[in-house]
C-alpha cells in the first residue's frame, strides 16, 4: 500500500494492532499504552470503528445484530467513513504534535474482513482504504496471530456476539489467512506476533517485535531530551 507519510516525516508514531476476533488486541493495547506512558510518551488510544462522536454512531450501526440486511457495499463504505472522520479529527492532529497513536484495528481489518472475509476485490478495497485513511498510514502493524477457533472461544466466553462475530468461524479463518498474506507482502510494516500463551508472554513478544520495527520508541522523552543537551 502507498505510504503518503512516513515515520521520518512526522513527529509522532502510528501503531496499529490487528487480528481475528478474540485474539487479544484489547488486552495487549492496554499493556502497550501503560508501558509507553511509563516511558513519558503522550499516547492516544483508539479503536476502530469508533473514536469520535460520528465514528461511534457508525460503529453502532455496523455492529448492531439487528442490521442483518446491511449490504456488503454499505458495510465497506461505513468502515471507511468512520475511519476518515477518526483520521481527520484525532489521528492527524495527534501525530502532528508528536503523540504515539495506538489503534485497535485500522485499514488492514478492512482488507482482512471485507476482501479476505467477504471476497471484495483486492484493488477495490485498497482504493477504498486510500480514501478512508486520508493518506495517513501506520508505521507498524502488529497482527496477533492465532488459531481462529481458539480465539473465537476466548471471545465467545463473553457470551454475546455482535453482527460480525455472529458470522462464525469460516469467516475468521479467511481473515487470518488474509492477515498472513498482508504480512508476507509488506514485511517491514506488517509483523505477525504469536498470540498463543498467557497475556504477559504475548506482550513480551509484542514489545520485542515493536522495538525491532521502531527502535527508540520505548526510550522515552526524558532520554531523548538528555541526548539533545
Ligand atoms: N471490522 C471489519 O469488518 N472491517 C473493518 O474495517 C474494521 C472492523 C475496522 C469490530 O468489533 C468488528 O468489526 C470486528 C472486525 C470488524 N469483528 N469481528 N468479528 P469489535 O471492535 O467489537 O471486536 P474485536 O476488534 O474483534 O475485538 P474483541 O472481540 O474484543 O477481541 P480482542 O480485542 O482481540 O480480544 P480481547 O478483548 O483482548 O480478548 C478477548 C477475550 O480473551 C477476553 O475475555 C480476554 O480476557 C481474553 N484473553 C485475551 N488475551 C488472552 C490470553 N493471552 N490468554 C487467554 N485469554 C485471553
Amino acid at each position: 500500500m502507498m505510504r503518503a507519510e512516513t515515520a521520518a516525516a512526522r513527529p509522532g508514531a502510528f501503531v496499529t494492532l490487528e487480528g481475528v476476533d478474540g485474539a487479544g488486541k484489547t488486552t495487549q493495547v492496554v499493556r502497550l499504552v501503560e508501558r509507553l506512558e511509563a516511558c513519558g510518551r503522550e499516547v492516544v488510544r483508539l479503536r476502530e470503528p469508533g473514536g469520535t462522536a460520528i465514528s461511534e454512531r457508525i460503529r453502532a450501526l455496523l455492529l448492531d445484530p439487528g442490521n442483518s440486511e446491511m449490504a456488503p457495499e454499505c458495510e465497506l463504505l461505513l468502515f471507511e467513513a468512520s475511519r476518515a472522520q477518526l483520521v481527520r479529527e484525532v489521528i492527524e492532529p495527534a501525530l502532528a504534535r508528536g503523540a504515539v497513536v495506538v489503534c485497535d484495528r485500522f485499514y488492514d481489518s478492512t482488507h482482512a474482513y471485507q476482501a479476505g472475509g467477504r471476497g471484495f476485490d483486492d484493488a477495490l478495497v485498497r482504493r477504498a482504504n486510500e480514501l478512508g485513511c486520508c493518506g495517513v498510514h501506520p508505521d507498524v502493524t502488529l497482527v496477533l496471530d492465532m488459531d481462529p477457533g481458539r480465539a473465537f472461544e476466548r471471545a465467545g466466553a463473553r457470551g454475546e456476539h455482535d453482527r460480525m462475530e455472529a458470522e462464525g468461524l469460516a469467516l475468521q479463518c479467511r481473515v487470518r489467512e488474509d492477515y498472513r498474506q498482508l504480512a508476507e507482502a509488506e514485511p517491514a510494516r506488517v509483523r505477525l506476533v504469536d498470540a498463543d500463551g498467557a497475556p504477559d508472554e504475548v506482550y513480551a513478544r509484542l514489545e520485542e517485535t515493536l522495538t525491532a520495527a521502531l527502535p527508540g520508541l520505548f526510550e522515552g522523552l526524558a532520554a531523548q531530551e538528555s541526548n539533545h543537551d
